[in-house]
């Protein structure tokens, strides 16, 4: 059994506040929102960041960025919102398996760092 966080979620052994799924992909609310519309979107196979994607598993982050502007949609983000993946240790990315960090609602900060 893989031991992560997210492949819990996904395998539904830890509850989420689920927003989208499909054969690829999985998507729900963040624990810790940071603004009004905080949603994290998955792949459903585990890859530990975006340093880990090529050819041979990118379909699923492909999907990803199909099913965001549904979702953003669906959430009412008519006035733009932000996707953000953090990797690695000096991207500080606490959870290992790659997760893109949809948000909106608000006007968001201009600084990134
Ligand atoms: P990052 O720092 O980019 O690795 O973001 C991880 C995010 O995951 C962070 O914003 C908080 C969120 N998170 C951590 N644990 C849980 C959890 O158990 N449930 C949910 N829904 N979100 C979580």
């Amino acid at each position: 059994m893989c031991d992560c966080l997210f492949c819990k979620i996904i395998a539904g052994d830890i509850p989420s506040s689920k927003v989208y799924e499909d054969d690829l992909v999985y998507a729900f609310r963040d624990i810790q929102p940071m603004a009004p519309v905080h949603v994290l979107i998955v792949p459903k196979t585990h890859l530990p960041s975006a340093d880990g994607v090529t050819a041979a598993n990118s379909a699923s982050v492909a999907r990803i960025f199909e099913v965001i502007p549904q979702i953003a949609k669906a959430e009412g983000l008519t006035n733009g919102y932000r996707v953000i993946t953090n990797c690695g240790e000096d991207g500080c990315q606490s959870v290992k398996h790659l997760h893109f960090h949809l948000l909106g609602g608000k006007k968001l900060s201009e600084k990134l760092d």
